[in-house]
This record gives structure tokens, C-alpha cells and sequence, in this order.
């Protein structure tokens, strides 16, 4: 027979689908038990709930490490109701039977993936959210357990049909196993590869001269190009179809646009110039990628680089063929595109096979006077959880997703980088600048310049969004965008003036979110 819930607790990180459980089991009579998160967004929305800590006259402790883990809810979960000596030694030690448990758990592999640092994702190793999870689904015959939010449909219908069934239990049990083991495994794998010593004592930098090249940096200096046996799709492992060798700067910026343009799952181009894009954009195909993403700075563009992160169709490769370009780089290109450049005898045409992981551990490494210095690569790659709203206005849907754009792009952008968008393209990036408001500014006057090149009279950061690779020391670079027209900033926080800032954000109006995370390349 279907089994009512009397009380449910509910503990949930991801706060998706909360309300209409918690309205539902309100409904339907069931008394709520609730954490401080969880429980603040039930009662902000009008719901009756109690706090776990009041529940069982505990405080949550140890900054929310100990909220959940205490007898009264663990036996309130664990005890078996066709049990006479369970019911009473629950009712001896006043437990209350808890008859549903709904759990998300802690971001961990969100975190992780946010590029956050060591002590951010331990603090996200969930410890009583599992826990709860496990003794529910143990208690299955007795208890429901909900680990993820596209299952509270499903319980709110059998609510409205009596209360769940054992069929239905049994289910949400295996699913709750199922996900407490990979989140187990996730944390597994990320102390495996913590453990592993990138950065050894000793490092042995070996390669295999692949190539003597013309010359270096400058025709007076000599150079040469050594794989080093990575497998890493890139300029190292591409076949290069067509065109003349490559030189010392033509692969140090094939490798720039290539590592960038891979950073996007949509159609993507990136055109680059001295390691710097001068234009990238998103779409529903890469023709209209090149075209929005050549429209940002046409004058730079003339002899840069082209990556793409799909098969060049011939349409497109027609399209680039009609600006002077000195390498495309693509993971493939269909045999009519390869006839429309095979016509352009110096431009060279490289195939990687495939796209790099831009979340792949590795290791990178510089030259200084006397040795090297050698860092992991930048593989953090923030995700809309991460991100903190600090204005009054959030961002709407829409600039959320351009500013997530805007920030990736800045990634590949040399500091100080500043980078508008609009409408998934770079309309406006200030690259290299010794100080954060002077690359504000001649992005926002290369916009122009763009916009005049268009035959359009409004800047083109009108109506943008803007990225800032690092935060801000001073509110005037962020001044200097809101003057652009910028409508959302994006950045990573953490100055000790944050406070100017947001006020002075929040006095033009515009929203702005911290990233928490920041994308310094030199
Ligand atoms: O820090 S914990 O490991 N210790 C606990 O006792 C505990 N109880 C629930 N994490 C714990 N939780 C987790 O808190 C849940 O799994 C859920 O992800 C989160 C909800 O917290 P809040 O309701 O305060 O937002």
C-alpha cells in the first residue's frame, strides 16, 4: 500500500525544484526538517519548516561540517518500523521517524571542475549528505530517498496518489547507491591526481628537434621546434597539409588560437595576432563564427592566424581565403575546402585529428635568465555555479551566458585583458596593457573603430557585456566600461576596493559576478 510521509527532511545544495517539493509535502500534511541553506529558501518562500538544530536541540556545528550527523536523525532514518524493539527504543530516546529524505549533495565535482583550489574542494567533500543517502536507501522499505531534483515530479504524483510505493523506493534507493558511489569515485580520482607529483625536484625538460626553423623571434636570432611526445592535440601533433614551413611565431600562435578556439562547444573561430585574439566568436555554424568574429577587428585580423573547433566545410574556408591569413588550424577540413585553399600556395592548412581537453591537467614552462619556471596549465574553467552576483541587478539569462563567454575568451587574452561581447562575439579586446583601465579603454575605442568600419554609428559595446581576466585595483576601469555601454562586468573579485566597485557598478545600474577565479596570462 502507498506510504504517506509524516516528516521529510530535506538538505539540498542545488536548490532546483525545492519549492514545489516543499509546497507538495506541506500539502500533503508531512512536517518539513531542514538544514540552513535549505531551510532559509523554504521559509523565505512562505513554508512551514523546522531547522534540523531545533529538531533535535543541536546546533549545527563546526562551520556546517556536523549539521545532520546526530542520532536523532540518523535513527530517525534508520529505524525499522516492523520492528517493535526499534519503535521503542525510538520512542525511549525520542526519535521521530523521518519517512523521506531528500539530499543533493555538496558541488564537489563542480568545484573541482571550476579549477578551485585544494582546501575549496575538500571543504566541498560532502560527509553527512552521503550518509543521510545511505541509511535512507538502506531503509528503503520504510523511507523514500530523493538524490536528484528530476525525481520530485515523480514523488509529488504519488503524494497526490496516497504516498509512494515500494516499486518506486526500491528504485529511488538503487539511484541513491548509485549516486554516493560516483560521487565517491570523483573524489577518489581527484586525490589520485593530487597525489601525483607534477612538479618534480628535478625536471628534465627532453624534446625531439622535429624542426630547424628560418629564424626566431627575429630574422638574427636561430631557432628550432622540439615535440616533446605529448599526444596533446595541437600545433606539436598536426599534419600540415599546405603552404610554406612554419615559423617561431606562426606556431607560438597557432598554439595560442588553437588552445583557445577549443575552450567552446559551439562552432567557434579565433583569429589570432602576437598570441592575442583579435576576434573570436560562437554560432550556429562557423561561417557565421568567422564572419562575427572578423567583424570585431578587421584591420588585425589581415595575416593572423584562424583556429576552428570543427571540420572547415568549404563555405567557410571560401570565406577565409579572402583575407590575407597565414594559418588556419582545424581539427579537419572536408576535400572541397582543401581545394578552395589549395589555391592560396603560402597559407599553411594544419590538421590536429582532433580538439585538446581545455580541462586536461598538464604542466607548462618559460625560460628565465638562469632556469625555468614551471607552473600546471590553466585548466580552470568556471561554471555558472561558481559565479556570485555582488550588484544589486543580476544578470538576465542571456548576459549570464555572454558573460560566461566573455571570461573563457578573456582566459586566452594576455594581461591586463579586458574583452567586450555582444551577441557571442568579441566586439571590443584590450590585450597586454601595464595597467587594467588603459585596456577598458582601447577596447572600447577598438570597438569603435569596428563599428565605424561597419558603417554603424553606435560603438559596438553598446548593449555588451565585459570581461576583466583579473579584478579591479580601482573603480575607474570599471567606470571606463559602464562608459562603453556595457550592460554586466564580469570578474573575479577579491580587491580590497570590491567595495567602490560594486558601488560604482551598482550607481551605473549594471550587474556585475565574481568569478572568484582569476585568468592571468603573461
Ligand atoms: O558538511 S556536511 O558533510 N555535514 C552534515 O552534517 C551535513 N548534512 C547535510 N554536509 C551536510 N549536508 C549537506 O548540506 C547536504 O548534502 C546538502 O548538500 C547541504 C545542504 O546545506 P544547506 O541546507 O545549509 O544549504
Amino acid at each position: 500500500s502507498p506510504l504517506p510521509v509524516r516528516r521529510a527532511l530535506i538538505s539540498v545544495s542545488d536548490k532546483t525544484g525545492l519549492l514545489d517539493l516543499g509546497r507538495a509535502l506541506v500539502a500533503h500534511g508531512a512536517e518539513i526538517l531542514s538544514t540552513g541553506g535549505s531551510a532559509k529558501a523554504l521559509r523565505d518562500a512562505g513554508l512551514p519548516v523546522t531547522e534540523v538544530s531545533d529538531h533535535t536541540g543541536f546546533p549545527e556545528i563546526l562551520d556546517g561540517r556536523v549539521k545532520t550527523l546526530v542520532p536523532q536523525i540518523h535513527g530517525g532514518i534508520l529505524g525499522r518500523r516492523d520492528l517493535p524493539a526499534h519503535v521503542a527504543q525510538m520512542q525511549e530516546h525520542a526519535i521521530a521517524p523521518i519517512d523521506l529524505v531528500a539530499v543533493n549533495l555538496y558541488p564537489f565535482e563542480k568545484t573541482v571542475a571550476s579549477g578551485a583550489g585544494a582546501e575549496d574542494c575538500i571543504e566541498n567533500i560532502d560527509i553527512g549528505g552521503p550518509a543521510l543517502i545511505r541509511a535512507a536507501a538502506k531503509n528503503h522499505d520504510h523511507v523514500v530517498v530523493l538524490t536528484d531534483t528530476a525525481q520530485y515530479a515523480g514523488l509529488i504524483e504519488a503524494l497526490g496518489a496516497g504516498g509512494s510505493t515500494l516499486v518506486q523506493r526500491r528504485a529511488y534507493a538503487g539511484a541513491a547507491y548509485a549516486r554516493t558511489a560516483a560521487y565517491d569515485s570523483a573524489i577518489a580520482a581527484w586525490f589520485a591526481q593530487q597525489a601525483q607529483d607534477v612538479l618534480p625536484e628535478r625536471f628534465t625538460l627532453a624534446g625531439q628537434r622535429a624542426e630547424v626553423l628560418r629564424y626566431g623571434e627575429n630574422p638574427h636570432q636561430q631557432a628550432a621546434f622540439y615535440r616533446d611526445g605529448s599526444t596533446r592535440p595541437g600545433v606539436a601533433t598536426a599534419v600540415q597539409v599546405q603552404g610554406k614551413a612554419l615559423s617561431y611565431n606562426n606556431i607560438n600562435d597557432t598554439d595560442a588560437a588553437f588552445e583557445a578556439v577549443a575552450e567552446f562547444d559551439k562552432p567557434a573561430v579565433v583569429i589570432v595576432k602576437h598570441a592575442n585574439p583579435c576576434g573570436v566568436a560562437i554560432g550556429s555554424s562557423l561561417t557565421e563564427a568567422w564572419h562575427a568574429a572578423l567583424r570585431c577587428d578587421p584591420v588585425s585580423a589581415f595575416g593572423g592566424i584562424v583556429a576552428l573547433n570543427r571540420t572547415l566545410d568549404a563555405a567557410t574556408a571560401e570565406q577565409i581565403a579572402t583575407i590575407f591569413t597565414e594559418v588556419i588550424v582545424a581539427p579537419d577540413a572536408e576535400d572541397a575546402a582543401k581545394d578552395i585553399l589549395a589555391r592560396k600556395k603560402n597559407l599553411r592548412l594544419l590538421l590536429t585529428g582532433a580538439l585538446p581537453d581545455p580541462a586536461a591537467a598538464g604542466v607548462v614552462v618559460r625560460s628565465v635568465a638562469g632556469g625555468f619556471l614551471a607552473q600546471t596549465r590553466d585548466n580552470g574553467r568556471i561554471v555558472p555555479e561558481s559565479l556570485r552576483v555582488v550588484t544589486k541587478r543580476a544578470p538576465s539569462a542571456q548576459e549570464m551566458e555572454d558573460l560566461m563567454f566573455a571570461f573563457r575568451v578573456a582566459k586566452h587574452v594576455k594581461s591586463n585583458a579586458i574583452v567586450y561581447t555582444k551577441n557571442n562575439a568579441t566586439v571590443g579586446i584590450g590585450a597586454g596593457q601595464m595597467s587594467r583601465v588603459d585596456s577598458a579603454r582601447i577596447a572600447a575605442s577598438k570597438s569603435g573603430e569596428a563599428a565605424k568600419a561597419a558603417g554603424l554609428d553606435a560603438p559596438l559595446t553598446h548593449g555588451s557585456v565585459a570581461a576583466s581576466d583579473a579584478f579591479f585595483p580601482f573603480a575607474d576601469g570599471l567606470e571606463t566600461i559602464v562608459a562603453a555601454g556595457a550592460t554586466a562586468v564580469i570578474q573575479p573579485g577579491g580587491s580590497i576596493r570590491d567595495d567602490e566597485v560594486i558601488a560604482a557598478a551598482d550607481a551605473a545600474g549594471i550587474a556585475m559576478v565574481f568569478t572568484g577565479m582569476r585568468h592571468f596570462r603573461h
